[in-house]
């Protein structure tokens, strides 16, 4: 069973505000950076980015981030000589205002090991969390600075999340079992 919770025009809305929080909690774009965490993250993060340009006229740097290397399960999976390894961005985060971008925030595993990675590599100002939703059930002392909905789950709840980038659509879907 499934049900609809956000369809295009929410998803727009909601990122939308984000955006809004975003520019008022920074009281401008000034020292900005923007990093989606792969895969639906990431197209989360362009379309801020591209709200900012509309809204400030100023082009934020937008990089891709792949945790996989970071995680605390890693040593479960096979050792894969493929996994990337340190990120690379090609854009400094000395000094930066970075705001990570994901589409599900769960237990808090990926944004703690997309803060190792980030801080792996430089030495960012500040590092805010916007994410599309909010499902609960956190196992870690992390929270979302801009939240698109909060939606509580039960654990043997997914929420799935379609962008028109690569889905056919844009949705969040509740989905059981
Ligand atoms: P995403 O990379 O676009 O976020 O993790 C790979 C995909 O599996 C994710 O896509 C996410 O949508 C989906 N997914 C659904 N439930 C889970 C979950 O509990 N953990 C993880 N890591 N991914 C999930
Ligand atoms: P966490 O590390 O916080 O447990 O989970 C966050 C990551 O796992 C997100 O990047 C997200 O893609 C994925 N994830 C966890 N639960 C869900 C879910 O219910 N739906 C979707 N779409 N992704 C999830
Ligand atoms: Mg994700």
């Amino acid at each position: 069973m499934e049900k609809e919770i956000m369809d295009t025009m929410a998803m727009k809305r909601a990122l939308t505000r984000i955006t809004y929080e975003i520019i008022e909690r920074n009281r401008g774009v000034e020292d900005l950076v923007i990093i989606g965490i792969k895969t639906r993250g990431v197209f989360l993060a362009q379309r801020i980015a591209e709200r900012l340009k509309q809204l400030e006229n100023v082009e934020v740097p937008v990089g891709e981030l792949n945790v996989t290397a970071y995680r605390d399960d890693i040593h479960q999976l096979d050792s894969d000589p493929n996994l990337p390894g340190k990120p690379h961005f090609e854009f400094s985060l000395e000094g930066k205002k970075v705001i990570l971008v994901d589409d599900v925030l769960y237990t808090g595993r990926t944004i703690r090991a997309a803060m190792d990675a980030i801080m792996d590599i430089g030495r960012p100002k500040r590092i805010n969390l916007a994410i599309l939703v909010d499902r609960g059930h956190r196992e870690l002392p992390i929270r979302a600075d801009f939240v698109g909905k909060n939606i509580p789950t039960a654990q043997n709840e997914k929420i799935e999340v379609s962008v028109s980038e690569i889905d056919e659509e844009d949705s969040v879907k509740i989905v059981n079992g």
